[in-house]
């Protein structure tokens, strides 16, 4: 049986995945790593090992990977867009020192390695329509220049050194679960909050502003698929195009109000994310990923909907009855 590190493991991605590798592979076999003050709690405390992991700081990872025989490394730790254009010298610390760190111990320890990019690797001059999976990208955030230099460094790995390195461009990912902090497609996970608590939704992005986005268990499971993948078949590595759903914002609110009328929603256009969004494709063209790995999304928008709805109804009706008693 395999044996996995996931690094950022109480993050947005990383605590719905450590949660679904574990599955997987047996709660013994995956190793949450986490940065000092974040450390895991409730199910993903007890369902398997944890321990402290500073992508920054290799002889932490090194540590993981020797004390754990490590094989495989899902190194999840990033500041998402908006934050790192307020950070940059971290996101890059993070991004790619950090890349840098599990790279050379994946060489070392022959651990394969997954680390995601994002629609945030394209850039304005990007054919924004059905976005082929190679084409220019030239993103100008620092988050974009992080996710582009990460596909580089990747491929570099494989190619110069043989360390199985594989990644996905992720869209805007929607979770019920932990939610995601300093996105540009973060709007889409508010949105059902607000429904859910009953509350006016102020939406940061322009009505039309199309961008792809995608519901946390296709995500979870491509990235899974993908570290599955037969490796002959693989042509493309860091990264490929996967795509399940594209809107704007008066389509995701349309959809909610067919399950909760009355809601209401106005604009209040937040013009860093505006830029950032208006930079990044409408819709990604998914077709390599389809044919060197089986990639297929199982949810659309209104069956994310419902399930999100409910999901929320029951998550903040505990957590009311909880704070009441
Ligand atoms: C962000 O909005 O920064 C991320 C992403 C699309 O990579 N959710």
């Amino acid at each position: 049986m395999k044996n996995i590190l996931v690094i950022g493991a109480t993050g947005q991605i990383g605590s719905e995945l450590t949660m679904e590798l574990r599955k997987h592979y047996g709660g013994a076999h995956v190793v949450a790593g986490y940065i000092p003050g974040a450390a895991p709690t409730g199910e993903l405390k007890e369902s398997g090992p944890s321990v402290v992991v500073d992508v920054t700081d290799a002889t932490t990872i090194e540590s993981a990977v020797r004390n754990y025989s490590i094989d495989a490394i899902y190194n999840m730790a990033a500041l998402l867009s908006v934050v790192a254009e307020s950070k940059p010298a971290l996101a890059w610390k993070i991004g790619i020192d950090g890349l840098w760190n599990v790279l050379e111990l994946a060489r070392a320890y022959r651990c394969s390695v997954f680390t995601p990019s994002s629609i945030g690797s394209f850039g304005p001059e990007t054919p924004h329509f059905m976005t082929p999976q190679d084409t220019t990208q030239r993103p100008r955030t620092m988050y974009g220049v992080t996710k582009v230099s990460t596909e580089l460094l990747s491929d570099y790995y494989f190619h110069k050194y043989g360390v199985d390195t594989r990644s996905v461009r992720f869209p805007g990912i929607i979770s019920n679960v932990t939610p995601p902090g300093g996105g540009t497609t973060d709007y889409a996970v508010d949105i059902y909050y607000a429904a859910v608590r009953g509350d006016k939704f102020v939406c940061p992005i322009k009505e039309g502003t199309l961008m792809d986005m995608m519901y946390m268990p296709d995500a979870l499971h491509a990235a899974i698929s993908l570290m599955e993948a037969d490796s002959s078949r693989l042509i493309h590595r860091n990264a490929f195009n996967i795509a399940s759903m594209s809107f704007a914002p008066e389509t995701i609110y349309a959809s909610i109000c067919k399950q909760v009328p009355g809601f209401e929603m106005v604009y209040n256009v937040d013009s860093l994310k505006q830029t950032i969004a208006d930079s990044w494709p409408d819709s990604m063209d998914d077709a390599c990923a389809r044919s060197e790995w089986d990639w297929q999304p199982s949810y659309n928008l209104e069956s994310m909907t419902t399930d999100m709805l409910e999901k929320l109804q029951k998550k903040l009706l505990n957590k009311a009855t909880i704070v009441s008693q």
